[in-house]
């Protein structure tokens, strides 16, 4: 016998497998200059704010600035730069990044990446992200990331809750 939903679970399975972490996605601008690659994103521990990164490629003989984000869900996003004082890490705001012409700016885990704050609801793994970059040329891109889990950092902040509650 066969049993339609069980048919369209398999069907949804098969769909998902062809893509597993959306590493092949890759997003440019209508004139193709600027390009967005490998985009993710951070699990969020608190819920109220999480970390985006990804590659952005400048394919253009001029240089480019990404000037503003618009992630779904998030009150804003706003660029971050991870530094050191006294010996602790620090992010910081900055309004703009510059894309120096033809070089890939990569955003990462420790160093630049952009921040989602006032989310409307914790971004879990497995989500997906949807957003727009735009740029002092008014060039635009669309984003789309995905959410990976930080199980490890988790543990510890929960272990963290859990005894400073008992
Ligand atoms: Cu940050």
């Amino acid at each position: 016998m066969t049993h339609p939903a069980r048919t369209a679970a398999l069907l949804l399975l098969a769909a998902a497998a062809c893509d597993p972490q959306g590493h092949q996605w890759v997003s440019t601008s209508r004139d193709g200059v600027v390009e967005v690659s490998q985009a993710f994103a951070g699990e969020s521990v608190t819920g109220e704010t999480a970390a985006v990164y990804f590659a952005l490629r400048n394919r253009g003989p001029t240089e480019d600035t990404l000037e503003s984000i618009v992630v779904e869900g998030a009150g804003s996003a706003r660029i971050h730069e991870t530094g050191e004082r006294d010996g602790i890490r620090v992010m910081s705001p900055v309004d703009a990044l510059p894309l120096p012409a033809d070089a890939v700016t990569q955003l990462v885990p420790g160093g630049t990446h952009v921040m989602l704050l006032d989310l409307a609801r914790r971004p879990v793994a497995g989500d997906s992200l949807k957003g727009v970059l735009r740029f002092r040329s008014g060039r635009e891109v669309s984003l789309r990331a995905e959410v990976h889990g930080l199980t490890d950092l988790e543990r510890v902040v929960n272990n963290g809750i859990s005894r400073s509650a008992g």
